[in-house]
């Protein structure tokens, strides 16, 4: 069956803003209390989007979520109008107001796991949203999302939305960023592999959190109905976590046979390339492209983001084309082995740069923005279509963010009523140019 491997990408929200809110995220930590710009950081993002659609690939948006969330701050005993319980949290709460403001969503590799219907016992696509319970800012996220997929996914007889997984430490998920699927073609039954960084009843101790655990990765291999032949749960390197790679996706990216990661990325990576090759055995000959410590350290790695790539098969182009972060081009190493990588004989034939600066700041590169879901032809008829994009959505969505969004945000400025209504104005009009209806957002319904 002819399939392709679709991107969506979260559009950033009016809030966008450095809280420092992610512990073993360097980037995140780094740039706390920094000034942002909203409207720079939505218009980067949808600058990709539509380069990548021009360019034949299928290209979709998921909807930011409501920030602040209110309903999380009056659950914590803020009362009175939203006004009332925004400048009381501010006062006696600051912290809280910043874990009720970030735009965490846009990072959409982690809104869930997604398994196509090649790969799924009942011949589904399925998704499960992210349960993101490690860091508190990322943990009020699951349901909304759980939404948003409802919406655009919501043909039940093609597509299967679960809930997130339960709210406990043991089942810590942080969605598509520990997850890469490889095949020989989209529409092929392919190899799944999830990472995980910590076992979920032993004590994990360590410099930095391990986002995923195993037992997670076991419940969404169940959930999604996945051929345990067909399926490897590798260990991150903890080595690489307390780096500073706080998802695999940060060390690793792969599609079709080609997996690319360093060398550092797994705990023993030789018994990782053994799994993967049984895995794929009778299927597809998998190809990896491991790149070397003594080329890239895994602090290059890092700060550069070289991984965190799109790796991307663009119509007319006979090898893969890694649509890497600028700052991948700026890191020494990091462009002397692109120019390497290109000139050898591998999977990888070209690299690409694309600016994502306000999201980088945030430790979320090109792979971070975007969630990947492999559809048939069929299922990609069966996508709200409000939410794929075009020239004319491109259009409107730019003239959206320039109209509502903020062009510089401070930190205090998070607790002005005023970019709250913004907000609230911003994101209704939005529910109306992708068609997901007036009761999409909680301050829709109240
Ligand atoms: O979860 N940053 C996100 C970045 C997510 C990147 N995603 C992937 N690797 N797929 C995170 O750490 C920072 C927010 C702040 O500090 O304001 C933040 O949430």
């Amino acid at each position: 069956m002819n399939a392709s491997e679709a991107n969506f990408d979260g559009i950033v929200g009016p809030t966008h803003n450095y809280g420092g809110l992610s512990e073993g995220n360097l980037a995140s930590t780094r740039n706390e209390g920094q000034a942002s710009s909203p409207r720079q950081a939505a218009l980067e993002g949808f600058a990709k989007m539509k380069s990548l659609a021009d360019r034949g690939l299928i290209q979709g948006v998921m909807p930011p979520q409501e920030r602040p969330f209110l309903p999380q701050l009056r659950a914590m005993g803020f009362t009175g109008s939203d006004s009332e319980v925004l400048q009381s949290a501010a006062r006696e709460a600051p912290r809280f107001l910043k874990l009720v403001s970030s735009s965490s969503h846009m990072w959409a590799a982690n809104a869930a796991m997604v398994s196509p219907s090649a790969d799924t016992a009942d011949g589904r696509v399925h998704f499960t949203p992210a349960n993101l319970l490690t860091t508190p800012h990322r943990g009020i996220e699951g349901p909304q999302t759980q939404r948003a997929l409802s919406r655009i996914f919501a043909d039940e007889s093609r597509f299967a939305v679960h809930d997130t997984l339960p709210m406990q430490p043991m089942f810590a998920d942080e969605g598509a960023a520990n997850h890469v699927r490889l095949c020989e073609a989209h529409g092929d039954a392919g190899v799944e592999l999830l990472v995980w960084g910590r076992e979920g009843l032993g004590a994990y101790e360590g410099r930095f959190p391990a986002r995923q655990t195993l037992e997670s990765c076991e419940a969404i291999v169940r959930r999604h109905g996945l051929s345990a032949r067909r399926t490897v749960l590798a260990q991150q390197a903890r080595q690489a976590i307390e780096a500073g790679a706080f998802h695999n996706d940060v060390v690793c990216v792969g599609t079709r046979q080609a997996l690319f990661y360093h060398e550092q990325a797994f705990e023993q990576t030789a018994r990782v390339q053994d799994a993967v090759r049984d895995a794929a055995d009778g299927l597809f000959d998998p190809v990896f492209v491991e790149v070397p410590a003594s080329a890239v350290s895994l602090n290059d790695a890092i700060t550069s983001y070289l991984f965190n790539s799109q790796l991307l098969e663009i119509p007319g182009e006979d090898r893969l084309v890694l649509l890497a972060p600028e700052e991948t081009r700026e890191n020494a190493a990091t462009r002397a082995y692109c120019e390497a990588l290109i000139a050898s004989n591998g999977p990888i034939g070209a690299v690409e740069f694309a600016d994502v600066r306000q999201s980088m700041r945030n430790g979320g590169g090109p792979a971070c923005l975007r969630l990947r879901v492999v559809l048939t032809d069929a299922e990609h008829a069966a996508v709200l279509p409000s939410c794929l994009m075009s020239d004319e959505l491109y259009a409107r969505l730019c003239q959206w963010a320039e109209t509502h969004y903020r062009d510089r945000l401070d930190p205090a400025d998070l607790a002005d009523p005023q970019l709250m209504t913004e907000a609230h104005t911003a994101l209704d009009a939005l529910t109306g140019i992708l068609g997901l209806g007036g009761d999409f957002y909680a301050f829709q319904r109240v």
